[in-house]
């Protein structure tokens, strides 16, 4: 199951499977001495090597080593699909990238080289450290997991080739697009290039070349729109006389209309749930047996929404989300972030790195209608405001076609609501303040607030909302922990959303119970070292939750 662009004419090799590996603990990689590192062990790429039994729970540096087979003299790349947390790339002892963030796809140039094998080393640490990876923190509520996470391709270029295209839908109906290409190796002035739509051909031009870019416009034939009911999806290919490249793009268009989302069109009401990437035996790491089963099972609840919490999304699930027809809220990584953080140039460096890295991977994804930053950032201080148009300005700018927002937990306190398209609250009444009697006169309070503080009516989305159910506990009390409680509640803000023509969605917290951060401080909160709001746990057993929120979302 490789992530789209695929290719027919390029060789790309998968490297996923069983490479060499070895643990070495908690060290500084910069002073690590590749030369004496002993591979006695062995590791599956992609995984999270602390999902396994043996490194469980351990943080320091892991070395995956590999071979690569690369004709004498080709130009080679390769694409990483997510490594946690920072990682060292060397090919033949010689190190050629650096990357850190854990969710977002990278690619490594291989230095041209005459001999036929090659060496892959890659270092890989999971150390809490600000230096390295700014972008990941202990404290966060969710396990960072280290490791090669996502599949690891190479692929054997020509001396010229497609680095990157993005389809731009012009027009949904008329199926008009736009493709912006932007080209690798040696530079050219002009590219015989062929292109077709779902097998019919096209295009069949000489297209000239500047700054390595070029704008081309087609017309699909007989253009079908994309929706959650109709998930159809045209495939775009492109030829140049040594390479090629296959993209998939969905006909829709996605815009707002007071408190409306409007999907070509027709207004939407998103039923959803927010998902981290987690199982307890792969941690971040998804088989594509787990991702198609979380997706039947957000089907089966009824829902057309999944909120890709806290951070960009593994590209192969996307592809599951065009397939089948789900909407996607996908966000660069982000967990309650404090005024040190938007203080700090390295920090919003490397949100900005997030940024691109997930709109270039990700703007072909029809299912993605809405981007997102920061989760529960500080919105309610001065200093956070030329934040959130710094960084919401360039996703509008890199994306002017989708919607944005951020998750706000500072509601009516926030000092940043004018500046989504979609105002999103999390909200946790009738868990961490307020009883269950508070949940609905809390939402309709929050709708109010969201309304007057973006200054105009605008989407409303109850971002998270939930209470934790220990598996299993039932207690005629009702009370916190009990499944009872938790189905209680979801169904007061379930209905209110679903009655409500003002709450434009709702993503509930969260689809199963998922692991956490051992630190004291929240650890405590969460018995077994897990956050227990999933409608299933972990191994996706349903709790009674699950059937009375599916018994609302089915309602219409
Ligand atoms: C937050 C946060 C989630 C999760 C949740 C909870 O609002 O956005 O990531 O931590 O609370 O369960 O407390």
């Amino acid at each position: 199951m490789n992530p789209y662009p695929h290719h027919s004419v390029r060789k790309v090799i998968d490297l996923s499977g069983v490479w060499e590996f070895a643990f070495l603990g908690a060290l500084d990689p910069d002073t690590l001495n590749l030369g004496t590192v002993a591979f006695n062990e062995r590791m599956v790429v992609p995984q999270a090597f602390d999902a396994t039994p043996a490194c469980a729970g351990k943080r320091g540096v892991a070395v995956y080593r590999n071979s690569l087979r690369i004709p004498a003299g080709t130009i080679a790349r390769m694409r990483f699909g997510g490594v946690g947390m920072w990682c060292r790339v060397l090919i033949d002892g010689q190190a050629v990238a650096e990357h850190s963030g854990g969710y977002t796809e990278f690619w490594v140039d291989v230095p041209r080289s005459q001999n036929e094998q090659r060496e892959l080393l890659v270092v890989v640490d999971n150390q809490f450290s600000f230096e390295r990876s700014p972008l990941q923190e202990e404290y966060f509520d969710w396990y960072h997991y280290g490791g090669i996470t996502r599949p690891v391709y190479l692929h054997l270029l020509p001396e010229s080739y497609l680095r990157h295209a993005t389809v731009h839908v012009l027009d949904w109906c008329t199926g008009d697009i736009e493709v912006a290409l932007d080209l690798g190796g040696g530079a050219v002035e002009s590219l015989a290039l062929k292109a077709s739509i779902d097998g019919t051909s096209i295009f069949d031009n000489q297209v000239s070349i500047t700054d390595q870019k070029a704008v081309i416009r087609l017309q699909t034939p007989d253009p079908q729109p994309w929706s959650p009911e109709q998930p159809t999806l045209h495939t775009l290919h492109l030829h140049t006389a040594d390479d090629d490249m296959e993209i998939r793009f969905g006909l829709r268009s996605v815009r707002t209309n007071g408190h409306e989302i409007l999907l070509n069109d027709v207004p939407v009401k998103l039923k959803g749930i927010c998902r981290h990437e987690f199982h307890p035996q792969f941690g971040p790491a998804q088989p594509p047996a787990l991702m198609i089963a979380d997706l039947q099972q957000v089907r089966q609840l009824g829902a057309n929404f999944i909120r890709g919490s806290h951070y960009p999304q593994d590209q192969r699930f996307l592809d599951l989300c065009d397939e089948l027809g789900f909407l996607v809220w996908e966000e660069a990584i982000g967990w309650q972030q404090a005024l040190r953080h938007f203080t700090d140039e390295r920090y919003l460096a490397a949100q900005e790195q997030c940024i691109d890295e997930m709109i270039a991977a990700s703007i072909n994804h029809p299912s993605v209608i809405l981007w997102g930053i920061l989760n529960e950032a500080c919105t309610d201080l001065p200093e956070s405001r030329p934040v959130f148009e710094r960084l919401l300005g360039r996703l509008r700018k890199l994306d002017p076609t989708r919607l944005i927002t951020y998750a706000d937990h500072r509601r009516e306190k926030s000092i940043c609501l004018d500046l989504v398209d979609v105002v999103s609250f999390n909200m946790y009444p009738g868990w961490y303040y307020g009883e269950i009697e508070d949940v609905l006169p809390f939402i309709r309070k929050s709708l109010d607030a969201a309304h007057k503080l973006a200054g105009e009516i605008r989407p409303f989305i109850i971002s998270e909302i939930g209470a934790d159910a220990i598996p299993g506990w039932h207690d005629a009390h009702r009370k916190r922990w009990t499944e009872e409680y938790q189905a209680d509640l979801l169904k007061i803000a379930c209905e209110e959303m679903m009655q409500n023509e003002q709450i434009t969605g709702i993503s509930i917290w969260h689809f199963f119970d998922f692991r956490v951060t051992e630190l004291k401080e929240r650890v405590l909160g969460r018995p077994r070292s897990y956050n227990h709001k999933g409608l299933m746990d972990e191994y996706r057993r349903p709790k009674q939750a699950f059937a009375r929120v599916k018994a609302i979302f089915e309602q219409s």
